[in-house]
């Protein structure tokens, strides 16, 4: 009689047992669909924002009619080449005094600033230097090649002799002749000394005397930003945003 007992017993506790895993192993799988829907919807949320970015950069880029870009210096030609390849519509001028960066730049619109003095190489940080080759037949040149087109595009990277000394000059003389000009820059890196910073202050403060349109990008974040892509990528992404910056600001 115990015997039968107690086989009813362990019959029920290997019951209540089983009952007990099965439902354990529901509510994990429960709470495990959960935990995968929810990061799904997490997934999603970013995809929806990447793509609503994408979309509206692609709404700017559409109703961006031709346009004239002027980069000025070794950097500002380097951002406009980047600008180019996003959007090849525009005219794209490049001016320097240094004839070897302009040589590697495919196009039909360069300007070099040239005087018997400076053999034609950059102006090797010397702001002064990059002033002086702003001169009449210069802007003559610049004259001619921005015919047709209103709104204007600046670009250069300030801290060199170039960018920072041609900069308001042309900006300047662009405006004289009824232009509207458009202005966006970058600030040098940290580690390129203080005193690259101090001349692109200089000059970051003289162009926002002149000109009301002025976007300022400070290279030091491009440092925070760089991938496992690198620097190159990480600089095309940064002449992108000045791009669609610019765009926002006319
Ligand atoms: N964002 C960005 N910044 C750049 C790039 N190339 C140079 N720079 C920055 O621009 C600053 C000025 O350098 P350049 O533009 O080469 O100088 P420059 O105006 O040609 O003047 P020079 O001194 O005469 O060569 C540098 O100190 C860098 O911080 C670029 O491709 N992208
Ligand atoms: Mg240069």
């Amino acid at each position: 009689m115990l015997d039968i007992l107690l086989l009813i017993v362990g019959v029920i506790n290997i019951f209540v047992i089983f009952t007990l895993l099965w439902g354990l192993k529901n509510y994990l799988l429960e709470y495990k669909n959960a935990i995968d829907s929810q990061s799904v919807r997490q997934e999603l949320l970013i995809v929806k924002k990447e793509l609503s970015k994408k979309i509206e950069d692609l709404k700017s880029l559409l109703s961006f009619k031709e346009s004239c870009f002027i980069g000025i210096g070794g950097g500002g030609g380097n951002i406009i080449s980047h600008i180019k390849e996003i959007d090849a519509k525009h005219r794209f001028i490049y001016i320097n005094s240094d004839l070897q960066a302009l040589s590697v730049k495919k196009s039909n619109h360069k300007i070099l600033l040239q005087k018997d003095t400076n053999d034609n190489l950059g102006c090797g940080g010397q702001v002064q230097c990059a002033q002086r080759l702003v001169d009449d037949r210069a802007k003559k040149r610049v004259e001619k090649m921005i015919k047709g087109y209103k709104d204007i595009y600046i670009i250069a990277s300030l801290g060199g002799g170039v960018g920072s000394g041609a900069t308001p000059n042309v900006v300047r003389f662009l405006q004289d002749i009824g232009k509207d000009v458009y202005l966006s820059v970058t600030l040098p890196f940290e580690y390129e000394g203080k005193k690259r910073m101090d001349v692109a202050k200089t000059a970051l403060e003289e162009l926002q005397s002149i000109i009301k349109h002025i976007n300022v990008f400070d290279n030091n974040e491009v440092l925070k930003e760089i991938t496992d892509e690198g620097i190159d990528a990480t600089f095309k992404k940064i002449s992108k945003n000045m791009y669609l910056d610019l765009l926002k600001n006319r």
